[in-house]
């Protein structure tokens, strides 16, 4: 039997249309409060004092994960619905970690947001894969909101008129390109330093969303949906987090059946065709360690160490009230 579908048929126009959608109120307060209560200790920032906040953006490591479909069910079952059914969704993505990506804006920038043109961070997600049309590592991208994002409070800004820009580079490139789009044959493949190509696709463009809503809310967006941080001109501290959703095979444009999963309607609709028959990938998969993990792992012994000293701070104190 088909699982029932979680997803209203304007949710699925929207999806097709646009290549995302929002799941407002998909968790409480209190379960974004138990995620990111430690975020200050770990960060080793004061929550109100603005000028220990040197840092613009940090994207934090991990130390815990949780079961998404407990703590969020119907994002969690509209994210199987959009990938084709929970059998197609690689088991381990089921687990988000509190891996917190928190902008914090700069002095300098507040109340002088950037305009989308102008912003510098352009990509899709997945820096540990090399990249094909049908690449499973990156099924879906998911951003749960930690916590009210305002207009200009450095809300992820997408750009949902680019997917068919992505669509057709990776189409053209069944050989393969790096985390930054560079084609496989090249000699800069993997050693790209900025974000040249994406910020220029951007550049492109003129539609552009900005992920701005409530402590709960989260954006699912077709892996190919070109994103960007943003300023936070509000500088009201903002917090989300990436999960990646992993499929268990690649993407497939050539169904007997026709039962293509939403987001793979959405790649086919973007490149203008109905199936693609006999396209395939030239090259094997590959994965890529990206510079972020052990940045990531530097910063971990840092967030354990004052961790370990506000425990030890608090345990003193209890001591001497009881003594
Ligand atoms: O901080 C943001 O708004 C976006 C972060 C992001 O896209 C990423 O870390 O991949
Ligand atoms: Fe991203």
């Amino acid at each position: 039997m088909a699982t029932p579908s979680v997803l209203t048929q304007e949710e699925k126009d929207h999806f097709l249309a646009h290549g995302w959608i929002k799941i407002s109120g998909a968790f409480s307060k209190e379960q974004a409060d138990s995620v990111t209560g430690t975020v200050w200790t770990r960060l080793g920032l004061s929550p109100t004092d603005k000028s220990t906040w040197t840092q613009e953006r940090i994207n934090m490591p991990s130390h815990l994960d949780f079961d998404a479909s407990t703590f969020a069910p119907r994002a969690w079952a509209a994210i199987c619905e959009l990938c084709g059914g929970e059998d197609r969704v690689a088991n381990w993505s089921k687990y988000w970690k509190d891996s917190l990506i928190v902008n914090l804006g700069t002095e300098k920038g507040a109340g002088r947001p950037v305009p989308p043109h102008k912003l510098t961070g352009w990509h899709v997600d997945g820096d540990f894969f090399v990249h094909f049309l049908d690449s499973p590592e990156q099924g879906l991208l998911v951003i749960p909101l930690f916590t009210d994002i305002v207009p200009e409070g450095g809300g992820t800004v997408i750009c949902p008129e680019a997917i068919p820009k992505l669509a057709k580079h990776l189409y053209d490139h069944p050989d393969g390109v790096s985390p930054r789009m560079t084609p496989r044959n090249g000699l800069a493949f993997c050693q790209e330093k900025d974000l040249a190509w994406f910020n220029g696709v951007a550049q492109s463009c003129q539609g552009f969303v900005e992920a701005t809503g409530q402590v709960g809310d989260i954006y699912l967006l077709h892996p190919l949906m070109l994103h960007s941080a943003a300023s936070n001109a509000m500088r009201n501290v903002r917090i989300i987090t990436n999960p990646p959703v992993s499929l268990k095979e690649p993407f497939c444009f050539d169904r007997e059946d026709g039962n293509y999963s939403l987001v793979e309607q959405v790649t086919l609709r973007a490149l203008n065709k109905d199936r693609l028959s006999g396209w395939r990938i030239t090259t094997p998969r590959e994965q890529v360690i990206p510079e972020r993990v052990r940045i990531q792992e530097r910063m971990k012994l840092e967030e354990l160490r004052r961790l370990e000293e506000e425990k030890s701070k608090k345990m003193k104190s209890t001591e001497s009230v009881t003594t």
